[in-house]
């Protein structure tokens, strides 16, 4: 792995995660269950390609699926600051030694000229500054359903060795806010951000390159109740994975869906305010058996080892590396049941 490496640029100003774009398989199944189930709305789609945005969100999207032969993830991205900032990305990936290609406006449709990264641990990514804006939807109720997607917040990742991904995150400015340790210091998994909320990015160890998840916000608790009601009465329960419940790590009262293609996507709220510089970063045993479920309920196995993989930047999938020792999966003694 190329995460020992070290850059002597200064890291581009990350705002926030921003977007992703998946590869499915059924655009016309994608399209039924993010828009005419979860409610994103649609910025633009053609017979290839669906933008869609949450509520509370200005920019063209937050969420692109494109349709293609096997199921991955193209692009994760991050918004920066300014157009500088995507100068900055340009040297400080440069100088990782990673593939970085500078693409122009339009490339991805809706946003202004891009910085594709092939990042030390095999994600692609991709920094924006510029992006069209769009109808502000924050208070349009009569568009609203009775669970309403209001903002992506994060995604969780998959990688063998969180140690090396931690150092590059905290290299590009994240900080911690979560965490789960065992007695000898080695870490499971890292709940890391840039805007002052819980976390842009989770590290969960395993194998990767892979997206474990990726996350919208919504307003309160009875609407992630009522889309677990709304997929039985379609008869879709097979989409639910994991939940409703509470989580231990961040408090969020959550739920996790598996798209047509089985990419995962969680709905939750809440989250609470990070951005002091001296915020506490709270440690979690390995042993807790709340860490990840506040009510002690058991996980099911698959949501520990079943992920999306990813696509380089000529699209092409990653190969997924294993993790070297005992992943969280096999140290947990109680509630996940091992
Ligand atoms: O399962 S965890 O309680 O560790 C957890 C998972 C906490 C916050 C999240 O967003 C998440 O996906
Ligand atoms: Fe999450």
């Amino acid at each position: 792995m190329s995460t020992a490496k070290s850059a002597t640029a200064a890291p581009p100003d990350i705002l926030r995660a921003a977007a992703l774009e998946l590869v499915v398989t059924d655009l016309e199944a994608s399209r039924n269950f993010y828009h005419d189930v979860l409610g994103l709305l649609i910025t633009f789609e053609n017979a290839e390609e669906i933008h869609l945005r949450a509520f509370e969100e200005y920019l063209h999207h937050s969420l692109v699926l494109r349709k293609g032969p096997a199921a991955a993830v193209r692009r994760i991205s991050y918004r920066v600051r300014s157009p500088r900032d995507l100068d900055a990305a340009e040297r400080y990936f440069g100088e990782l030694g990673v593939r970085v290609e500078r693409r122009a406006k339009g490339s991805t449709r809706g946003l202004g000229e891009l910085v594709h990264v092939q990042d030390p641990l095999g994600f692609p990514l991709e920094f924006f500054c510029e992006a069209e804006h769009v109808e502000r939807y924050t208070q349009r109720y009569d568009a609203f359903g009775a669970a309403t997607l209001l903002r992506l917040d994060h995604f969780n990742i998959l990688t063998p060795d969180i140690p090396a991904a931690r150092q590059y995150l905290l290299d590009l400015n994240f900080k911690v806010s979560e965490e789960i340790r065992d007695e000898l210091g080695t870490t499971f998994a890292s709940w890391m951000y840039r805007k002052p909320s819980v976390h842009d990015i989770a590290l969960t160890q395993g194998d990767g390159p892979r997206l474990h998840h990726f996350a919208f916000n919504v307003q309160e608790r009875h609407e992630i109740l009522h889309i677990c009601d709304h997929l039985g009465a379609l008869r879709q329960s097979e989409r639910i994975e994991r939940g409703p419940g509470r989580h231990g790590v961040s408090n969020a009262f959550y739920l996790y869906m598996r798209d047509p293609d089985g990419h995962r996507v969680e709905v939750f709220t809440a989250n609470y305010y990070t951005g002091d510089p001296d915020n506490p970063v709270k440690i979690w045993s390995v042993h807790d058996n709340q860490r990840r479920s506040w009510w002690g309920h058991s996980i099911i196995p698959s949501w520990y080892t079943e992920a999306s993989g990813v696509l380089n930047l000529d699209d092409e999938l990653q190969p997924v590396a294993t993790h070297q020792g005992s992943i969280e999966l096999k140290a947990t003694v109680g509630a996940d049941g091992y």
